[in-house]
C-alpha cells in the first residue's frame, strides 16, 4: 500500500498541489526546499506550526481506518508504504508503517543531526549544540531515509497486490514504487478522483476518493465494518 495527501484530504487537511493547497498566498513547495529553510528559517517554521496544528485538529477518516483493517486482516503480508508526514495512519492505529518522508512531529538539528521528538514545538528551536532545530521532514533535494528506502523496495519487489492511493505520483523515489512492483510481477490499483501521471502505468484505476473506495474494497473482500 503506497498512500499520499490525498488521503488526509477527508480529514480536512490541504494537499500539496490541490486546489486549496496555498498557505499565506505560498506555495507549499517553494516551502519545502532547504533554501527556503535557510533564507527565512521564521517563515518556513510557522508553516510547519500551523501544519503541526491542523494535523492535530484532524481526525482519521474512513480511509485510514480501513488500511488499519487491512493491516488486521494480512498481519505481516501488509506494508503501509506513506509520504505522509500528518501522523493519521499512526493515529489511526497502522504499525506495519514506512514513512517516507519524515514527520511532523520530529525535530532534527541541522548542525549535529540529533533527532527529537518531544519539544515545545511553538518557537523555532536550537539545539544544545548551538545549531538549528528543524522540522524533521524531507525536502526537496533532500535524500530520503535508507532503511524506509530498503524496506519499501523490498516490498515493492516482493508484493502481489499494490494499491496507491492519494497520490499525484510526481515525487520521486517514491513515485518509481508501483512500477518496480509491477515489473516484479505485482497488480497494481490507482485510488483517485484525479487522473495522475500513473493511471496509464496500473493495471486497474478506481476513480474516487479513498475514505469511500477502500472501505467498499474492504467490503467486498468480506472485511468490511471499516465505517
Ligand atoms: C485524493 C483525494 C481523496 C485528493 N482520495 N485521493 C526524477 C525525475 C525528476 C526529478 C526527480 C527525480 N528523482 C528525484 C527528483 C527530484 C525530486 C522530485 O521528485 N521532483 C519532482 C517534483 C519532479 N525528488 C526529491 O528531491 C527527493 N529526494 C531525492 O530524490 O533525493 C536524491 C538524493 C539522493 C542522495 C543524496 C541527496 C539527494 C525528495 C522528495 C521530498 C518530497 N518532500 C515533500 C515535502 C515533505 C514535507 C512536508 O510535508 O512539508 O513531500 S514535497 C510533497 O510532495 C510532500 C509529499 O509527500 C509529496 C507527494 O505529494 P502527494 O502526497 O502526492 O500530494 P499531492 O498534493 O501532489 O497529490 C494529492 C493527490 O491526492 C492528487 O492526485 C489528488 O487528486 C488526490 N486526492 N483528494 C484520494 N479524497
Ligand atoms: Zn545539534
Amino acid at each position: 500500500m503506497l498512500t499520499g495527501a490525498g488521503v488526509s484530504a477527508e480529514s480536512g487537511l490541504a494537499t500539496f498541489r490541490g486546489p486549496d493547497g496555498l498557505w499565506e498566498g505560498r506555495d507549499p513547495m517553494e516551502l519545502a526546499t532547504p533554501k527556503a529553510f535557510d533564507r527565512d528559517p521564521e517563515t518556513v517554521w510557522r508553516f510547519y506550526a500551523a501544519r503541526r496544528a491542523a494535523a492535530a485538529a484532524a481526525l482519521p477518516n474512513p480511509g485510514h481506518r480501513a488500511l488499519v483493517l487491512l493491516e488486521e486482516a494480512l498481519e505481516d503480508r501488509f506494508l503501509l508504504v506513506t509520504q505522509n508526514v500528518d501522523g493519521l495512519h499512526e493515529r489511526a492505529g497502522n504499525r506495519r508503517l514506512v514513512r517516507l518522508h519524515g514527520s511532523l512531529w520530529r525535530l532534527r538539528c541541522t548542525a549535529c543531526g540529533e533527532e527529537r521528538e518531544d519539544l515545545d514545538l511553538e518557537t523555532l528551536p536550537l539545539c544544545e549544540c548551538g545549531g538549528r532545530r528543524r522540522p524533521g521532514v524531507v525536502w526537496f533535494g533532500e535524500a530520503l531515509p535508507t532503511k524506509a528506502v530498503e524496506h519499501a523496495t523490498a516490498a515493492a519487489n516482493e508484493a502481489d497486490v499494490v494499491l496507491v492511493a492519494g497520490t499525484s505520483s510526481m515525487v520521486y523515489p517514491a513515485a518509481g514504487l508501483p512500477e518496480i512492483a509491477r515489473r516484479a510481477g505485482a497488480h497494481t490499483v490507482e485510488i483517485n478522483p484525479e487522473r495522475t501521471d500513473l493511471s496509464d502505468r496500473v493495471h486497474e484505476r478506481i476513480a474516487g476518493p479513498s475514505g469511500t473506495v477502500l472501505p467498499a474494497l474492504l467490503d467486498a473482500a468480506g472485511l468490511g465494518a471499516a465505517r
